[in-house]
């Protein structure tokens, strides 16, 4: 059996490059506790190393995002960026960490104290001012603002609050940088929250100006949500920003990318696959990961994403949109759904080794980290620095 990927197929795949949260290689809690790992990063140092073991494993992931009040090192953007260079990185969206201070308690753009509201935007100035030192071309925002009781605050003035000041800050972006907008239905906030869905991601963003868009994180939907029609509809609307890919079962989980549903991302992929095709090029949009789980090693989930990714998308190029299309045009419906299934069933996996190697990449990525040693390298620089910094971890 021939082992080749068809040569459009092929092409597209390395066209795509996925992002990486500089988060991502930190570890992270449940709201009950934090379980650490020996090899997880402490700094933008330890985290820009396992981003490029991972683009060195897998030549897909050039960028890293990184949230501004974490990953910001003595010598500031400037710095960030010799970083990111140093590695063969780098640095991809900037993100405001708008929700941890103490002063958002009750909100930040969305606050009902002016000097609040003015500090968010100031931050957020401040990271359009790091993405422009940096060269990234991406503002990504995602705010935890919203309230937990009925009566608690007035949703229209909020959205006034936010329409103003995304307003301000798209002014301050220059030509070269886009605005994504992200939406959560809750959680922090449990009964509204400011930005809930895509819609009213797409009103913020539409009134913000023309360079902003909307930001699709997988895991942020209610239970049943269609996700794959939102891609579909923000796409033909030319107001699809990006995703943040993940999985989840639940909520806002954060797991590797198709380690829930796979079918479910295979689907989002062949609503981009179908919005390419009708824009006749690349969709203009950015591929992130977002996922921050705490139980797998952090390098190992990372690749398991990007190595995914790369399996479903090439799945979802595989199925034939001419085929699909007439069956539609016939209404039938069986044929129409055996398309996806044939393409989705196919295993590609031979056909991405082959690729990878022609490119000069392990063919199974994981196998060659697993055998490289880098894991047990990182833990034994990490872990002395880690007991130094705190009596917590042992
Ligand atoms: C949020 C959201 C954002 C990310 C933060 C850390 O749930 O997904 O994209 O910046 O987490
Ligand atoms: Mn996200
Ligand atoms: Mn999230």
């Amino acid at each position: 059996m021939s082992a080749a990927l068809p040569t459009e197929v092929a092409a597209r795949l390395g066209r795509l490059a996925i992002e990486l949260p500089s988060w991502g290689f930190a570890d992270t809690g449940t709201r009950f506790g934090k379980f650490l790992q020996d090899a997880a990063a402490l700094t933008i140092e330890d985290k820009l190393d396992d981003a490029a073991e991972v683009h060195r494993l897998t030549g897909a992931c050039p960028s890293v995002a990184i949230h501004v009040q974490w990953d910001m090192p003595a010598g500031g953007a400037p710095e960030l960026a010799a970083l990111a260079r140093a590695r063969g990185l780098r640095i991809g969206s900037v993100n405001p960490t708008l929700f941890q201070d103490q002063c958002y308690r009750f909100g930040s753009v969305a606050n009902e104290d002016p000097a609040i509201r003015r500090r968010a935007i100031d931050h957020m100035l401040a990271s359009v001012e790091v993405g422009r030192t940096v060269g990234s071309g991406v503002l990504a925002l995602w705010f935890a603002d919203g309230t937990n009781y009925p009566g608690q605050g007035s949703v229209a003035r909020r959205k006034r609050w936010f329409a103003e000041a995304l307003r301000e800050v798209h002014a301050a972006m220059p030509a070269s940088m886009s605005m994504l907008v992200e939406y959560k239905p809750f959680e922090p906030a449990f009964y509204h929250t400011d930005i809930a869905d895509w819609g009213m991601a797409y009103v913020l963003a539409k009134s913000a100006g023309e360079r902003a868009r909307v930001l699709v994180d997988t895991g942020h939907h209610l239970p049943g949500q269609n996700i794959e029609q939102i891609v579909s509809f923000l796409a033909d609307e030319g107001m699809l920003g990006g995703f943040h890919f993940n999985d989840r079962h639940y909520a806002d989980d954060d797991l590797t990318m198709g380690s829930i549903d796979p079918y479910r991302i295979f689907r989002i992929f062949l609503a981009i696959c179908e919005a390419e095709r009708a824009l006749g090029r690349d969709l203009p949009v950015e591929f992130m990961v977002d996922q921050s789980h705490n139980l797998k090693p952090k390098v190992e989930a990372m690749v398991q994403t990007v190595v995914t990714a790369q399996e479903l998308f090439a799945k979802a190029l595989l199925v034939d949109l001419g085929a699909l299309d007439a069956a539609r045009a016939r209404h039938d419906i069986v044929a129409a759904e055996e398309c996806l299934k044939r393409a989705f069933a196919t295993d590609v996996r031979a056909m991405l080794a082959e690729w990878r190697a022609s490119r000069g990449f392990a063919t199974d990525p994981l196998a060659a980290h697993r055998a490289s040693g880098y894991h047990a390298r990182a833990a034994a620089a990490r872990l002395p620095r880690k007991n130094a910094s705190g009596g917590s971890y042992a």
